[in-house]
């Protein structure tokens, strides 16, 4: 039986024709975001060799300074931002204000639209042990008229971003997004360097058994956040307890087994992170875009992620992301109801 493949760019141009007033911007920055990504994925899967192949020390093949890798993610992401001519502005996790884009690549005299929040390279600490790392992008339409991009058009409530979506290099490059009409998941054939189709509308369980949170941090938490995490422990073959305990300590990894299998990932206020370890521009939002268009659930605790209005690029939210009944029921947790 021959299997009828779908290609990035295909899945994107047939997204696009359902927005009839799609003018196809959105489309080519998306690709121009994968094509970054592709790049990336390259020296991702190459970082382990650079010692064995002696390529320490200043210089690669290439002759070129060897970067951390987030720097060069970052470097790659922004370059291709702007020559794509769709950007009028990026905001990054490795930059500390937003960088205007001009508009000299822009298409047929069309102004620049859309501004793109990125985590170039989430979870880059965990690259030498080999662990699944990845990018992370959400995608807005510009508020102001014309001219440069302004910090209002980058501080835009979770609710108004148009695309986001997340690139994860582990033992298959996988990128997943959303436009606002299901999640798609793409596999990088690094044979063909094409991205193909590989989970088409994806779903997350409504319920899960399984809870992603860093527990050494026990001591730091609430008392709601305890009893949560108690309680999942606890033995009830009725509510599919214990849960399995899940956390691989890259967000993106984790992120994505939850949406693939169910799950709830936490990363909570805690006493050294008062509000949180995770941003809410360019971690928070996105994957909260994608679990929300797949069913599921995310929150601050109490407050749902994409109504949080922005005061600061790079602020930190507590975040309670996944199945819905799962999120749910952490939420109770957190207000003292009694279960
Ligand atoms: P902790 C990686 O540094 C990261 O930003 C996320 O990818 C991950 O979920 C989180 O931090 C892990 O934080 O405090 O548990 O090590």
């Amino acid at each position: 039986m021959v299997n009828r493949f779908t290609t990035l760019y295909r899945h994107i141009i047939e997204e696009e024709r359902k927005f009839p007033e799609a003018t196809g911007q959105l489309s080519d920055l998306l690709y121009d975001i994968a094509l970054a990504c592709k790049v990336i994925s390259l020296e991702v899967n190459r970082a382990g060799l650079i010692d064995i192949l002696g390529l320490t020390g200043e210089e690669n093949v290439q002759g070129e300074a060897v970067k951390k890798l987030d720097v060069y993610a970052n470097e790659i992401l922004t370059h291709m931002m702007r020559i794509g001519g769709h950007a009028c502005a990026v905001c990054s996790e490795e930059d500390e204000n937003f960088i205007p884009m001009e508009d000299k690549f822009s298409h047929h005299g069309v102004l620049n639209k859309y501004i793109v929040h990125f985590d170039p390279l989430d979870g880059s600490s965990n690259i030498d042990a080999n662990i699944s790392i990845g990018t992370i992008f959400s995608i807005y339409r510009r508020v102001s008229k014309d001219g440069a991009a302004t910090l209002e058009d980058c501080l835009q409530k979770g609710i108004k971003q148009v695309a986001a979506g997340y690139v994860v290099y582990g033992s298959s490059t996988i990128m997943v997004y959303t436009a606002g009409k299901g999640v798609h998941g793409f596999t990088l054939d690094p044979s063909v360097g094409e991205f193909l189709l590989s989970h088409e509308n994806m779903q997350i369980p409504k319920k899960s058994k399984t809870y992603s949170i860093n527990e050494g941090n026990y001591s730091k938490w609430s008392d709601g956040i305890r009893n949560y995490i108690e309680y999942v422990k606890q033995n009830d073959k009725e509510t599919s307890r214990p849960y399995s305990s899940r956390y691989v300590g890259s967000l993106v990894a984790d992120f994505h087994r939850n949406l693939l299998y169910g799950g709830i990932f936490i990363y909570p206020a805690d006493d050294k992170n008062r509000n949180g370890k995770l941003r809410l521009m360019y971690e928070a939002n996105p994957l909260s875009m994608i679990v929300e268009q797949a069913g599921g659930r995310s929150t601050n605790g109490s407050n749902r992620i994409l109504d949080i209005q922005p005061t600061n690029l790079h602020q930190r939210t507590p975040l309670f992301i996944g199945s819905d009944e799962d999120v749910r029921l952490a939420e109770k947790f957190l207000a003292g109801e009694k279960i």
